[in-house]
């Protein structure tokens, strides 16, 4: 899964962390990049995406933002 999904989030954003959280419990582990940290995570978010709007969950390249559909993602494709 690691290899497909990136969360591209920042920490002292509530939406980031209700995602996170929801991955943390439900032991799914992909990769994040911060794009508060890392400038260039939040260039290459708009750049996929159109916009630095995070949570943001890459699949195969396509983006799916809003915390809730990508929560809702997971719950139909892992949990
Ligand atoms: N409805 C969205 C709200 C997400 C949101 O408002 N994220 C803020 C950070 S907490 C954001 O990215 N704002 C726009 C920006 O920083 O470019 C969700 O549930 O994911």
């Amino acid at each position: 899964m690691k290899s497909t999904h990136v969360l591209y989030k920042f920490d002292g954003c509530p939406f980031c962390v209700h995602v996170m959280s929801y991955l943390k419990k439900n032991d799914i582990n992909i990769t994040m990049r911060d794009t508060m940290q890392d400038v260039g995570a939040r260039e290459e978010l708009i750049s996929i995406g159109g916009k630095g709007q995070v949570p943001c969950l890459v699949i195969g390249g396509k983006p799916l933002y809003e915390s809730g559909d990508i929560i809702n993602y997971f719950e139909e494709k892992f949990v």
